[in-house]
């Protein structure tokens, strides 16, 4: 096992190969994540997310080049759930964040939905075990927070960043309910353009009627001129001590453990039911059974769950 050698000392090729293979299911990887589950958890791990185009790449490229300042390794994992490609892929955020790839310090990836059926947040679950035992010590999950799979993703990470921008107003309304209960911090990106100060009062007055016990708080930036960004790290750093102040660092990742396990089993389980030649058969027997009306769904359903060997 060279490669996990090479992960463990911090290579990046050792480590982007690894998720290649994860991403691939490639035979072997699940020894893999077994090998490395006891040296990880060590990272703090930072979800961005926000509409597409609200600046999230812009903003997590300098984000990170502050941090680097400290000299503390970190890792960027961009999710594109509309993208088939990944490894390489989306070309918008490679050039934005064009240096920060050169840096040796920091390790980029992109992540599509190639290959994980369904199994978005799994895959990405494992790449952030991956960063963490190759030493990263910050790990930026960019996601576009639309969809289910995308929330479960940023809900396994430490602290989420709600990336914004001024004038959204019917958007707000639609996503106030997902975003509510998501964001750690709140950030008005584009803060160089009309209607910010009224986003942010909308927004602060939406987290007014939270009841949560962490209040979010809501930051001016300009990403692109690198304005409001010390601003930000600081409400992150506020948010972690907050977490662990509380022990709710601890709950936050007990509960995300359990959910890990409940993915697993749900995606053997619908693996089992599509790779077995027998199931599969049962099911398009009992299908047509369903349409006729012979039996139904439910009867179904059960049949083939007791005909499935674990
Ligand atoms: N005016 C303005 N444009 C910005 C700002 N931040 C980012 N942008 C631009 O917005 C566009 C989308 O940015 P990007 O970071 O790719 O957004 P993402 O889709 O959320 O990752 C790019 O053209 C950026 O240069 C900002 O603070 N002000
Ligand atoms: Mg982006």
């Amino acid at each position: 096992m060279d490669l996990l050698q090479g992960l463990k000392k911090g290579n990046k090729r050792a480590a982007a190969k690894l998720i290649t293979m994860i991403e691939n299911r490639t035979e072997g990887y699940q020894d893999v994540l077994k090998e490395i589950h006891k040296s990880s958890g060590k990272a703090y791990v930072i979800g961005i997310t926000g509409p597409p185009g609200a600046g999230k790449s812009t903003l997590t490229d300098k984000l990170v080049k502050e941090i680097r300042k400290q000299d503390k390794k970190v890792a960027i994992i961009a999710i594109d759930p509309t993208s088939p490609f990944s490894g390489g892929s989306i070309l918008g955020d490679r050039i934005r964040m064009n240096d920060l790839s050169l840096d040796p310090g920091v390790f980029i990836r992109s992540m599509g939905t190639r290959g994980h059926l369904g199994g978005l947040s799994v895959a990405t679950k494992s790449a952030i075990k991956i960063l963490d035992v190759y030493g990263a010590e910050y790990i930026f999950v960019e996601t576009v927070g639309v969809g289910q799979s995308e929330i479960e993703i940023v809900k396994s990470a430490d602290t989420t960043v709600m990336v914004m921008v001024p004038g959204l107003g019917d958007d707000i309304q639609a996503i106030k309910a997902g975003i509510m209960e998501i964001g750690d911090v709140f950030v008005i990106n584009k803060a160089d353009r009309d209607g910010a100060n009224r986003t942010r009062a909308e927004i602060e007055m939406m987290l007014d009627f939270s009841n949560s016990e962490f209040k979010p708080a809501v930051k001016m930036a300009v990403a692109v001129d690198g304005k409001g960004i010390n601003d930000i790290i600081d409400e992150i750093e506020r948010h972690k001590e907050y977490l662990i102040k509380t022990d709710k660092y601890h709950h936050n990742r007990v509960t995300s453990a359990r959910e890990e396990i409940v993915e697993i089993i749900k995606e053997n389980i619908t693996d089992k039911i599509f790779n077995d030649h027998l199931i599969s058969s049962q099911l398009a027997e009992l299908t047509q059974k369903v349409v006729k009306r012979e039996i139904d769904p439910y009867t179904a359903g059960f049949n083939i769950l007791k005909s499935i060997k674990l």
